[in-house]
């Protein structure tokens, strides 16, 4: 066989453009993780071919004495491991060669390139060799065609339906190549509360535009799609899986999008879900639906991601049903679908043990949804670095084929054969200035696509990247910075759902505390969640319980079932106990969630001291922004102790130790205090109740 080795560039540089820094104080952060790499041209290619961007990228921002090299090999795979995506960097005295078996892979290696001599982790000799860990790294926007973000806390949407096709913001292709540069290759552009109307022939000359504009930074899109879509943009009068107009109907749909949009990467659906319409309106099972869609794409090469997030408002706990609801399906879907899991069992909480559904399915494939966009987690006001929790996730072992079936093991498709692997997250980008409404909350974005590619990378490592590109490498930043934000996630725990007590928030967009708040929907009150009352507080799970401890494969069954061997961390998750329950440290149960809560409040408030000890490193802009919203977390860290801990007082009945701050407020004031905020905002820092620090 022929070699086609296509030499891109062997360019020698020394980027004058590339010295120059911003002035710190016109620094608004919307240069992301990008931030010394302000080039006097604009950094976008004119000419938008994959291999133009990555010479681009070298020729703006390498500043090495080696030439750098690329090497692709179109078309012809001289080197299998390195698969569709991956490269390698060799490293030499003169040169250094990136190689890889297609352009976009140049583009990652490229990347990687310069981040290394961002981060100072270049070698002078060797080889690296860089594979992503899924085939599919993918964003979910919840984004709806009336501009507004479901959960989204960074301004209204990035995707300007209204100007789209012909208005083309510079935003789009600075997004793509913020993608790249970390390794994400497909994106959903709308909410998995899908408005039908993203399907007609008018959203999808929209869509193309995007796709046109992603496609050379190897960036795919996708849809999420509503299940009665049929119904809706058409004469049907069913959408019923079963139906053959109605698969003639999606099949249709898909050869015309298809047309349009040759790459597409296929549909992610949430179906019989809130509301939602799908296949069990019409006593269909959530196979049937899947594989309808995923035949209709199929011929094309798409792939449908079908939600596992199912639970009924009459449910006694809401954490099996997901379970309960695919177990039986298990072996029933084709070939291109995966079932899509939230990290948890319920919905997104700060701590949450790994949905028990990773575990079970052996002949479907799944994968794993995380929520980069902190819905429970203080929005776009509270500094959480979320890679932690999700790392916990991933490297929980479910021991569905004895010891070692992690979550990442089975979504990377190494303890059963996969044909497709996928991670998605939930973003937390908006058209804010800086992009996720919180400087810090970049950090998030990043991880997510460092994590998609490589599931072994460690929190800490990540972050250090993240830091040293976005504001400076000099260790008197990065060392207390790394150690803030490391800490940031079990601190956000701590203040707000210590030791498992769960969805004890308000209603008003999941912010702030509401333990007291009742629902038409039983499932919608905290209370259904934390039971406190005069006995004791937490979910009894066990086998005594709702028995959810069953769907976990042992030995986790018997640990989570067992008080004295499940951990402390998920206590009341799992087990409802006493007020006076003796925890490990000798403790009441009452006196730890009071310590605990104290930790989180002492944290978030030395989060403040440690941001305003680095001021001289920061820009004027972000130091303020960052030091404002650190103040508020603080805040609404005691806030949420006094709300949670003064209703929980009248069971338990016990005095909050003498040593832990005492509350600013009574029960009766936090109660009568109303947020009014929807779904799709974050509190003004000032609207909230006043606390003293
Ligand atoms: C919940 C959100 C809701 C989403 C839902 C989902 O509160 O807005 O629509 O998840 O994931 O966390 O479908």
């Amino acid at each position: 066989m022929k070699k086609i080795k296509w030499i891109a560039a062997a360019v020698l540089l020394c980027c004058a453009a590339c010295g120059g820094k911003t002035p710190l104080a016109t620094e608004n952060g919307h240069n992301l993780w990008f931030h010394s790499q302000v080039a006097d041209k604009p950094v976008l290619a004119s000419e938008k071919t994959t291999i133009s961007i990555a010479q681009n990228e070298i020729n703006q921002y390498w500043k090495g004495k080696s030439a750098v090299k690329l090497t692709a090999f179109n078309g012809n795979q001289v080197d299998s491991k390195l698969g569709d995506e991956g490269y390698s960097i060799e490293f030499g005295k003169n040169q250094i060669e990136i190689k890889a078996n297609s352009q976009v892979g140049l583009l990652y290696g490229t990347f990687d390139l310069i981040r290394r001599q961002q981060t100072g982790n270049l070698f002078s000799e060797g080889t690296v060799t860089e594979v992503p860990a899924y085939q599919y790294r993918v964003l979910n926007h919840w984004d709806n065609p009336n501009l507004t973000v479901e959960r989204g806390f960074a301004g209204k949407s990035l995707w300007k339906w209204k100007e789209l096709p012909e208005k083309i913001r510079p935003e789009y292709e600075e997004y793509a190549r913020a993608n790249a540069s970390i390794g994400i290759n497909y994106t959903v552009l709308n909410n998995v509360n899908a408005d039908p109307c993203m399907l007609t022939a008018e959203y999808l000359q929209k869509v193309k535009v995007l796709a046109d504009i992603f496609r050379p930074y190897g960036l795919k899109v996708c849809l999420s799609l509503n299940f009665a879509a049929p119904k809706h943009l058409s004469d049907l009068k069913t959408s019923d899986p079963l139906d053959p107009a109605v698969a003639q109907w999606w099949k249709d749909k898909a050869a015309e999008i298809y047309s349009i949009i040759p790459d597409f990467g296929g549909f992610c659906v949430k179906a019989n879900s809130e509301g939602q319409s799908g296949p069990q309106d019409y006593g269909r099972t959530h196979a049937d639906g899947a594989n309808m869609i995923a035949d209709a794409i199929k011929p094309f090469g798409g792939i449908v991601m079908w939600r596992a997030f199912v639970y009924a408002p009459t449910s006694p706990d809401r954490a099996k049903q997901a379970v309960e609801e695919f177990l039986p399906l298990d072996g029933e879907f084709h070939d291109n679908v995966i079932i899509q899991i939230k990290n948890g069992p319920v919905d997104f909480q700060p701590r949450e043990p790994f949905s028990p559904l990773f575990g079970k399915l052996e002949k479907t494939q799944v994968m794993a949804e995380m929520q980069i966009t902190q819905e429970y987690m203080g929005h776009s006001n509270h500094m959480v670095y979320l890679h932690p929790m999700w790392k916990e996730c991933l490297d929980s072992d479910t021991y569905e084929k004895g010891k070692g079936s992690t979550v990442a093991a089975i979504t990377e498709g190494k303890v059963m054969p996969y044909k497709y692997t996928a991670i998605a997250g939930v973003t937390n980008i908006g058209d804010s200035i800086n992009w996720c409404g919180h400087q810090l909350a970049q950090a998030n974005w990043y991880a997510f696509g460092r994590m998609a590619w490589n599931t072994d990378l460690s929190s800490e490592q990540i972050l250090d990247e993240w830091i040293k590109q976005t504001f400076t490498s000099e260790k008197g930043f990065v060392e207390p910075v790394s150690k803030m934000m490391m800490a940031s996630h079990e601190a956000a725990v701590k203040y707000e759902m210590p030791m498992g007590i769960h969805h004890a928030f308000a209603g008003a967009g999941h912010y702030g505390p509401g333990p007291w708040e009742t629902s038409s929907r039983p499932d919608w009150s905290p209370m259904y969640y934390h039971k406190a009352a005069k006995d004791g507080i937490g979910f009894d799970r066990t086998m005594n319980g709702s028995q959810a401890v069953e769907q976990y494969n042992e030995p986790l069954k018997s640990m989570y079932n067992n008080v004295e061997t499940c951990p402390e961390n998920l206590i009341l998750w799992f087990h409802h106990l006493p007020w006076d329950y003796k925890m490990k440290s000798g403790r009441t149960l009452w006196d730890e969630l009071c310590y605990t809560f104290q930790e989180g409040i002492d944290e978030a408030r030395g989060f403040m001291d440690t941001w305003k000890s680095v001021e001289k490193y920061v820009d004027a802009y972000r130091f303020g922004q960052v030091a404002v919203k650190l103040e508020r977390q603080a805040k609404d860290a005691i806030w949420w102790r006094d709300a949670l801990m003064l209703y929980f007082q009248q069971y338990s009945e016990m005095p909050i130790p003498a040593d832990c701050t005492q509350p600013q407020h009574t029960l009766d004031e936090l109660r009568r205090f109303r947020l009014r905020i929807s779904n799709y905002e974050t509190p003004a820092l000032d609207a909230l109740p006043e606390y003293q620090l």
